[in-house]
């Protein structure tokens, strides 16, 4: 499924993030940069050690931003670490730090006028943020971005599993009843 906005693409996958070709590849970190489970330790063993001699030298990244380092052994030109909120029931900042993770990345990315990025769903595994609100924050947050000035022209949503891509696909098909998208 795609969406074209003001002239971008932003598109959802099935599969895995660390075999995208993106220029950017975001990852689903912790604020240490400590590696884990989840799309952060595909990240890593795909992407080999020099990513996480470059998180040692950062030391950490706090929730609601994003860092970038290497990508290693990755097709991609850089890894963005993304620190998404663990969920605790609402009342603790968490949509607007998520929001903040996606935007941060975009700049990260912009910043270095990359041309595509790829982001898994944030937050929405080991963290437990509520699928559908972690869907919608996500595309409203990139299709914001993408309306804007930016190097980005092209933002993929790499989903893992049926239901991640059911929760974005409803998502973005709310969102492209607007009247700059376009369903494909
Ligand atoms: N490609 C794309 N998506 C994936 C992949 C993959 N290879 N593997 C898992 N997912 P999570 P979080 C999906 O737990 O919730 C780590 O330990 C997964 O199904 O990776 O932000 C970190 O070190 C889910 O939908 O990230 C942190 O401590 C989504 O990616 C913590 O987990 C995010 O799941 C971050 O938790």
């Amino acid at each position: 499924m795609q969406a074209l906005i003001s002239g971008k693409t932003l598109e959802l996958v099935l599969g895995d993030i660390t075999t995208q070709e993106a220029d950017a590849i975001v990852n689903a970190a912790n604020s240490g940069l400590r590696g884990g489970g989840g799309v952060d330790g595909a990240i890593h063993r795909a992407g080999g050690p020099e990513i996480m001699r470059e998180c040692r030298r950062l030391g950490g990244c706090p929730t609601g931003s994003a860092c970038a380092t290497t990508a290693g052994r990755l097709k991609a030109r850089i890894v963005i670490h993304a620190v998404g909120p663990i969920w605790s029931g609402g009342g603790a900042g968490e949509a607007a730090l998520l929001e903040s993770a996606y935007r941060r990345s975009l700049e990260v990315a912009a910043g270095k006028s990359l041309a595509s990025i790829a982001f898994p769903s944030l937050s929405t595994g080991a963290y437990r943020y509520p699928l559908e609100d972690a869907a919608r924050i996500a595309v409203v947050t990139v299709a914001s971005h993408l309306k804007g000035e930016t190097s980005i022209n092209k933002v993929s949503f790499v989903l893992f599993s049926d239901s991640a891509f059911a929760a974005f696909s409803h998502a973005l098909s709310r969102h492209a009843g607007q009247k700059d998208s376009q369903n494909e």
